[in-house]
């Protein structure tokens, strides 16, 4: 079965229903399946406006969101979100049991699967350490959890329907260094398409390509090398 998730941005310009400026404008990038593609970009440059593009959130006023080849405006709404896993910059989660909270997204998810999810997602361990364990109540009435064990909760949400896209906005941010490689070489294990929005270059070295976002626009696009060799904001970004 040949890899799926491919995803291609044609000339996209964009802005909110309510507006009359682009938020996007002339954006064209693709990624293939199973490449690693990390968007950075200062804040309010249009990154989260970028992702919620590809689950159709809101849709492209110019060019095209293609999906595997096709206009994702052209596909019906449920095919197109069944292999998108989204994770959103603001993390959700209800207060329920961690188990509840991970198979938020996919009702009949066994609980090996859930374990295999948060295992990937670098959260396993921090979870056998709660009271109850998958059973644990988190959320208002339960279990506090800090910021980071949030964000990788999230990512275990998304991980258990088994995407063929994996949008991740900036919710890695709370992570260390060495657990975000982690969990980043689990991810590429996956095989999924995957989209993260990042401020930190550290999370940039597996990317096949970076994208520089600046004001709704793309600045520079490249694998790392060719950023260090072609754009001087990126190599400032580095070195700072
Ligand atoms: N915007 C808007 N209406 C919304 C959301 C955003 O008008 N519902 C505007 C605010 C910004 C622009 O769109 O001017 C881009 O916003 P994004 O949230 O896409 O920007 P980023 O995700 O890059 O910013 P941050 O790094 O702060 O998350
Ligand atoms: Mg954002």
């Amino acid at each position: 079965r040949p890899l799926k998730g491919a995803v291609e941005f044609r000339q996209v310009g964009f802005r909110y229903p309510d507006s009359d400026v682009n938020v996007l404008s002339d954006i064209s990038f693709s990624a293939r399946a199973g490449e690693t593609l990390a968007i950075m970009g200062s804040t309010g440059s249009g990154k989260t406006s970028l992702l919620g593009l590809i689950p159709r959130l809101y849709e492209a006023d110019e060019g095209a969101v293609l999906v595997d080849g096709i206009d994702n405006r052209k596909m019906e709404l449920e095919t197109l979100r069944r292999q998108i896993g989204y994770v959103p910059q603001e993390i959700m989660l209800f207060s329920g049991t961690v188990a509840e909270n991970i198979s938020w997204g996919k009702r009949d998810a066994s609980l090996d699967e859930i374990k295999d999810a948060a295992k990937r997602a670098q959260i396993h361990e921090t979870i056998m350490k709660l009271p109850l364990q998958y059973d644990t109540v988190i959320g208002q009435k339960g279990v506090n959890l800090s910021g980071g064990q949030k964000q990788r909760l999230s990512i275990a949400r998304a991980l258990v329907r088994k995407p063929a896209i994996l949008l991740l906005d900036d919710c890695t941010s709370a992570l260390d260094v060495r657990t975000e490689s982690a969990l980043l070489a689990e991810l590429k294990d996956l095989s999924c398409t995957i989209l993260l929005v990042t401020q930190k270059i550290s999370s940039t070295a597996n990317a096949d390509t970076i994208l520089l976002m600046d004001d709704g626009r793309l600045l520079a696009s490249g694998s790392h090398h060719e950023l260090m060799q072609n754009s001087l904001l990126y190599q400032r970004i580095y070195e700072s």
